[in-house]
């Protein structure tokens, strides 16, 4: 067996990686802290995520846009009931928080306002806005306190 070079793609096409996902039914299953790149390819085109916490607390989507371009995002419940809503204006990135329930799955829909798309990525990412601090303490070799440590960490 011979070994070639490797060789590298220049011409992936990753738009449409998600598709099918133009309903929620068929929304593309998502992560925490992974930012998902894609477009919207037409003026009909609708991208739908979901994903399911393991955790209750607060979340936060953000909605990377194209230059001059206006998208939206909205956040749905497992009945479909919405949640939170991204909705500034042309160019403007999307930045919402909202609660969520450990176990239930939430739905993300990213829509281009009045039919825009573009050739031009989004980037979408889901983070959980959690604070935790776990306090350390040290002591001597009499079992005393001389010091502690406190490291908060935001997620
Ligand atoms: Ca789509
Ligand atoms: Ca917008």
């Amino acid at each position: 067996m011979e070994w070639s070079a490797w060789s590298y793609r220049n011409d992936l096409n990753m738009e449409h990686s998600f598709e099918e996902n133009d309903e929620a039914s068929e929304a593309f299953p998502i992560a925490y802290q992974t930012t998902y790149t894609t477009v919207i390819s037409s003026a009909t085109d609708l991208d739908w995520y979901k994903y399911t916490p393991t955790s209750s607390g607060i979340d936060r989507v953000t909605l990377t846009v194209p230059t001059g371009k206006n998208y939206d995002v909205f956040v749905f419940d497992s009945t479909m009931k919405q949640i939170a809503a991204g909705s500034n204006g042309t160019g403007v990135n999307e930045n919402i928080i909202f609660e969520v329930n450990a176990g239930q799955v939430y739905y993300i829909e990213v829509v281009g306002v009045g039919g825009q798309f573009s050739t031009l990525t989004y980037g979408l990412t889901v983070n959980k806005l959690s604070i935790s601090s776990t306090t350390t303490y040290q002591y001597d070799s009499n079992g005393n306190i001389t010091g502690k440590t406190t490291v908060t960490t935001r997620q």
